[in-house]
C-alpha cells in the first residue's frame, strides 16, 4: 500500500500546483486522491519509509474521544503536535518571545494560564462527543439543548443498524468553524458494514502529506479497529480520500529522501482488552508489531 503513498507524493512533486497557501510557506498540490488499506488480519497502515510517532497520534486520537480541545493533556504526556497554533497567537497577542518548550511547560504547570491560552476552540473532541444543539423557547429564544454524541451515536447505530448508510461522524460545524483554531482538516468518517467487516472512509478537506498523512491514515486505521472491536465486527478496509493533497516547498528535504527509500515490512496492531466503552481505551492497550522502520524525517510544520 505505501507504493500509493510514495506514487502520489511524486506526482505531487513533480506536478502539483504550485500556489502560494494560507500559511505563507508555498505549496504543490493536487485536488482528489485515494488510498486505500485493508485491515484484515490485524494489519497497519504506518509508512515504513520514515519512523511513524504511532503512540504519539494514538494519544492524540485518546484525546479527542475526550472531549477536550485544550492542548494540556496533550503537553502533559509529551505530545507537541497542536502546540503551535495556541503558542502562535500567544506571541502575536503578548508580544512576548516565549520558547515553545517554555510556553509547554507553563501550560502544564499552570491551570488558569492553559484555561486562557491553550484552547484551540471547538476544535474534533467537542464537535465528535458535544456537537451544540438548540431549542426554541418562543419569540425567536433558543436555550441550550443536549449535546450531541456523534461518537456513542455510530457505535449504538453500527450495533443496532448495521447496514446503515449513515454512520457518520462529522467535524464541520459550519456555524462554529470561525472559533476555531483550525477548521477541521479530516472532517468526515463514514463507516461501513459489508460481510461483518467494518470500513471505514475518510474525507479530509486538506492533507499536509508530508507530515499529517503519516498520522491521518493510522488514526483513521485506529479508530476503525476500535470501533470494529466495540461493534464485534473484524476490520474491513480504510479507505482515505483527499480534497487538496499538498507538499510544503520547504519539505524538498523529506520528499527527496523518503522517494528514495523503499518500504519493507508491514505493522500489525493487536488490542490487549476491550474496554467497556469506545471511550474508555488507554494508551497501553495497543500493541504494535513487525514495525521497523527507516529513521525519522524532521521536517517543519506549517502553521
Ligand atoms: N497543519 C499542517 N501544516 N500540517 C499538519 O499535518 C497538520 N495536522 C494537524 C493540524 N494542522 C496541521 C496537527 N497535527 C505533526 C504531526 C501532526 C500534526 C502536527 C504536527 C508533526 O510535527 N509530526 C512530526 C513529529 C511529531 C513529534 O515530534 O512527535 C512527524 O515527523 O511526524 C494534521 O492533522
Amino acid at each position: 500500500w505505501e507504493h500509493q503513498y510514495l506514487d502520489l507524493m511524486r506526482r505531487i512533486w513533480e506536478q502539483g500546483d504550485e500556489r502560494l497557501d494560507r500559511t505563507g510557506v508555498g505549496t504543490r498540490s493536487v485536488f482528489g486522491a485515494t488510498i486505500r488499506f485493508d485491515l484484515s488480519g490485524g494489519a497497519m497502515p504506518l509508512l515504513t519509509t520514515k519512523r511513524v510517532y504511532w503512540k504519539t497520534a494514538t494519544r492524540e486520537m485518546l484525546w479527542f474521544l475526550t472531549g477536550n480541545t485544550n492542548i494540556r493533556p496533550l503537553c502533559a504526556q509529551g505530545v507537541e503536535i497542536w502546540t503551535d497554533w495556541p503558542l502562535d497567537r500567544y506571541r502575536r497577542e503578548t508580544g512576548e518571545q516565549i520558547s515553545r518548550k517554555d510556553f509547554s511547560a507553563r501550560i502544564v504547570a499552570d491551570e488558569v494560564f492553559a484555561e486562557a491560552w491553550g484552547d484551540l476552540g471547538p476544535v474534533y473532541g467537542k464537535q465528535w462527543v458535544d456537537w451544540d444543539t438548540y431549542e426554541p423557547v418562543g419569540e425567536g429564544l433558543f436555550r441550550r439543548g443536549p449535546g450531541v454524541n456523534q461518537v456513542a451515536q455510530v457505535v449504538d447505530s453500527l450495533r443496532s443498524n448495521p447496514g446503515s448508510r449513515r454512520h457518520i461522524i462529522e467535524g464541520w460545524n459550519v456555524a462554529e468553524l470561525d472559533s476555531m483554531a483550525l477548521p477541521p482538516c479530516h472532517k468526515t468518517y463514514q463507516f461501513h458494514v459489508a460481510d461483518g467487516r467494518l470500513s471505514c472512509l475518510l474525507y479530509q478537506r486538506s492533507c499536509d502529506l508530508g507530515l499529517g498523512f503519516a498520522f491521518n491514515m493510522w488514526s483513521l486505521a485506529l479508530l476503525t479497529r476500535m470501533m470494529a472491536q466495540q461493534c464485534n465486527l473484524e476490520p474491513g478496509e480504510a479507505v482515505w480520500t483527499g480534497g487538496d493533497v499538498h507538499l510544503y516547498l520547504n519539505h524538498a528535504e523529506l520528499v527527496e529522501q523518503q522517494l528514495s527509500r523503499t518500504p519493507e515490512g508491514q505493522a500489525m496492531m493487536t488490542i490487549a482488552r476491550r474496554p467497556d466503552s469506545i471511550f474508555d481505551y488507554r494508551i497501553e492497550d495497543f500493541e504494535v508489531s513487525g514495525y521497523a522502520p527507516q529513521a525519522h524525517i524532521a521536517a517543519p510544520v506549517a502553521v
